[in-house]
């Protein structure tokens, strides 16, 4: 059952999101469940200062999450700068499935998701509000390239959003994407990871991309869009993923040296491709060969 199924996320912590995943997709479950599960797993077991509940928050300290998922048929959902619900992702989902719409942001995701069933919570943990207040002292935004050290919450890394993409044994493809976001961004900022062709795009006929990194680049690129357009016009994944980088690099050559960009494709074969604007990216990839493999992706810098 499990055939060709296989699931790949974007940095270490994606080996846990993986497992998660491909409890599902062993199970011969669908490539939409199983990314949701990925992803719901990243939200709530993993203590990251850019996912879910450990996220840290704007700059006026409230904690706002973005998530998209979507289906290898065009169907997709996502929720921006959402506040107080743990599973932004499963939100997006119903989005995507109760609605006649794909994005609702803030307020109104928020009025939705409890319509929904979803629980109001109170999610900035006391590290992050420390991490906060301890940024305020000078209030520079300065996204780091890469985290220092990652899983520690309440620490200023900026890098460590989860994009998810799978396969399942139907050869039918998904992907997740759920963050907080960049640390300490304006109050509303809304970032790539909720924008469908920015920070993932997935198509049947092609394959999957996500992006993890300074979204802002990835929105003006229309990135995960290009990654795959790029795959459907003859690229291997890593092919893709180098040339949308290099675009990037075009655009903005000057800011390109001094902030993170990063792309993670999946084709519609299974085979898989990374490239990041600086070193220090690594991946997750998980099929019935391997549950654990963590890959270095190729960099520019
Ligand atoms: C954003 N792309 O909101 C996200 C942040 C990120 O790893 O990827 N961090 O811009």
């Amino acid at each position: 059952v499990q055939g060709r199924a296989k699931v790949v996320s974007t940095w270490d912590f994606g080996v846990g999101a993986n497992q998660a995943a491909w409890k599902v997709l062993s199970a011969g479950g669908t490539a939409l469940d199983a990314v949701e599960a990925g992803a719901r797993w990243a939200e709530s077991e993993l203590c990251n200062p850019t996912v879910g509940r450990c996220g840290n928050p704007d700059r006026d300290g409230v904690l706002s999450l973005d998530a998209s998922i979507m289906a290898g048929d065009g169907r997709c959902g996502s929720v921006a700068a959402l506040t107080d619900i743990l599973h932004p992702v499963s939100v997006a989902r119903r989005v995507m499935e109760q609605t006649p719409h794909v994005i609702l942001v803030g307020q109104g995701a928020q009025q939705f998701a409890v319509q929904q069933g979803f629980e109001r919570q109170k999610l900035l943990t006391p590290e992050a509000e420390k991490a906060w207040r301890e940024w305020l002292k000078t209030a520079q935004y300065a996204p780091q390239i890469n985290a220092e050290r990652r899983g520690r919450p309440g620490d200023s890394s900026n890098h460590d959003t989860l994009g998810m993409l799978a396969i399942d044994a139907s050869g039918a493809l998904a992907g997740a994407c759920t963050t907080s976001g960049m640390a300490w961004k304006l109050h509303g900022r809304v970032g790539d990871s909720p924008i469908i062709g920015a920070g993932l795009y997935v198509d049947n006929e092609v394959g999957a991309a996500t992006a993890s990194g300074v979204g802002e680049e990835m929105i003006r690129n229309a990135a995960a869009f290009l990654v795959v357009e790029l795959m459907r016009q003859g690229r291997s994944p890593a092919q893709a993923c180098r040339e949308a980088i290099a675009r990037v690099v075009r655009k903005r050559p000057e800011a390109s040296k001094t902030l993170q960009v990063c792309f993670l494709a999946l084709d519609r074969h299974g085979e898989v491709g990374a490239y990041a604007l600086h070193r220090g990216f690594v991946y997750a990839v998980c099929d019935k060969d391997r549950q654990d493999e963590l890959r270095d992706s190729a960099s520019v810098y």
